[in-house]
């Protein structure tokens, strides 16, 4: 996944053509797409060839389960053509190493999530789940948009890892926030697939973004 725009589109739509179509008019802007399990459960999991079609599709099953079952779960995914998967890591050391094995490195681990409720659980554990996805081998980890201050803390954890941040525009964050913060990549849904013009939703977004990488230049 090369940093051109340095948006994720999360396509969390349930119908195919929705999801073509808002993939169709924002690729331009986008460096890969991140598909859950509302598009899966609608349509079938062959959304997610399809979808590799057209751009890197990461494929957001938040995998938390014994070693043996995800690595089951990631042999499928990446068999189907996705460039990546995102897993949990409260499941520990020998269940990430499963993802990474059978990914051969493709993993995003989850540490501390952008809602509210992610302060609960995930904030108090979120720093010992980084340093495990960088010892483990993983690409990246998956940090709050919505505190900007918790990805910079991540960053010093992870060194060169890639940090993927949701939480921008529905959820309140800020790309360029978030960038500054340390992060490589936005994640981005409703923002944009809600959007009467997603093409548009993902330009001004770019255009935010191309904005904050012109300033540190
Ligand atoms: O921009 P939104 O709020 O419409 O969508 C955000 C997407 O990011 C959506 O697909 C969520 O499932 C996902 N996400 C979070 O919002 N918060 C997290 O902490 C983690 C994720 C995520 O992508 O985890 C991999």
């Amino acid at each position: 996944m090369i940093p051109k725009h340095r948006i994720i589109l999360a396509l969390d739509v349930t119908e195919r053509t929705k999801a073509l179509q808002v993939v169709d008019n924002a690729r331009s802007y986008l460096d890969a797409v991140k598909i859950n399990w509302p598009l899966i459960l609608g349509v079938g999991p062959v959304i997610i060839s399809d979808i590799a079609k057209l751009a890197p599709v990461i494929c957001d099953l938040k995998i938390a389960d014994i070693p043996n079952t995800n690595r089951l779960i990631v042999e499928r995914a990446m068999q189907l053509g996705a460039s990546a998967v995102i897993a949990h890591g409260f499941t520990g050391n020998d269940s990430l190493k499963a993802c990474v094995d059978a990914s051969e490195g493709r993993v995003f681990v989850v540490t501390e999530m952008s809602h509210p409720g992610g302060e609960e659980f995930t904030s108090p554990n979120a720093e010992r789940i980084a340093a495990m996805a960088r010892e483990q081998g993983a690409m990246g980890i998956v940090a709050p948009a919505t505190r900007p201050d918790r990805i910079s803390r991540m960053r010093e954890i992870v060194g060169s890892l890639k940090i993927i941040a949701p939480g921008v525009g529905a959820q309140g964050g800020k790309a360029s926030d978030a960038l500054r913060a340390g992060a490589d990549f936005v994640i981005v849904g409703r923002a944009i697939y809600t959007a009467e013009d997603t093409a548009k939703a993902a330009e001004n977004i770019s255009n935010e973004i191309a904005d904050y990488l012109r300033e540190i230049e």
